[in-house]
């Protein structure tokens, strides 16, 4: 099967750096606590929610789906940006092919360590969003999100999942565990979609 190859199109600006974000040239390492252990064996990418077909795969059915590959820049909420990575994966919308959600308006992603995000539809199928175990070329680092990492390419990476255990589609929003502590609801970097607008109450005292 011919595996397809998609530029995020954000790579091609003539400006590949939203606004104040710097350069690094490592990848850092960065979660909200510890780096979870996962037995391959036990690890299932799931599948529920407001979907016609719910899935529960195990590593080796989820590598068998066709794959995609993905050249994107990531860009972190707190000011670096990491230009140039190859990912390879599954793509968003094959996952949606096969489990077609209904009367579904976000995603929710879920991972090992317990963490959420949440990402709206429209945004979940974009062309470049990845399910990647790949990364330049090499299985995903532990750190990095062994065995399935969420890549969303246009919006702060916080949204990019690691250690991915499976997606929920639902009707209604749901923050996530940055969105619920004040991060963007969105997060589009190029329009600094860095943190909620605070409230005028947050300012009394
Ligand atoms: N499961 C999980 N995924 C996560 C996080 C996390 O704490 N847990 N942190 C997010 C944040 S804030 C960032 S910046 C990136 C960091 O990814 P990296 O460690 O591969 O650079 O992962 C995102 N995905
Ligand atoms: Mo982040």
């Amino acid at each position: 099967m011919e595996e397809k190859l998609v530029i995020s199109p954000d790579t091609k600006r003539e400006n590949r750096l939203p606004p104040g974000q710097k350069v690094v040239k490592k990848l850092p390492v960065l979660q909200y606590d510890g780096i979870p252990q996962i037995d391959i064996d036990k690890w299932r990418f799931k599948v529920w929610g407001c979907v016609e077909r719910e899935i529960e795969l195990t590593f080796g059915e989820f590598k068998s789906l066709p794959t995609v590959k993905v050249y994107s820049d990531v860009h972190c909420v707190t000011g670096w940006s990491k230009l140039g990575i190859k990912w390879k994966g599954v793509s968003s919308r094959t996952i949606a092919d096969i489990c077609k959600p209904k009367g579904a308006n976000f995603a929710i992603v879920h991972s090992a360590d317990g963490y959420k995000t949440n990402i709206s539809l429209e945004n979940f199928l974009e062309e470049d969003v990845v399910f990647a175990w790949e990364m330049d070329e090499r299985e995903i680092p532990t750190e990095h999100g062994y065995p399935v990492r969420l890549v969303v390419p246009r919006l702060y990476f916080w949204k990019s999942a690691k250690w991915v255990v499976g997606v929920r589609f639902t009707e209604e929003d749901e923050e996530g565990y940055w969105e619920s502590r004040g991060y963007h609801n969105r997060g589009n970097p190029w329009k600094e979609e860095r943190y909620k607008q605070r409230e005028w109450y947050d300012y009394d005292g």
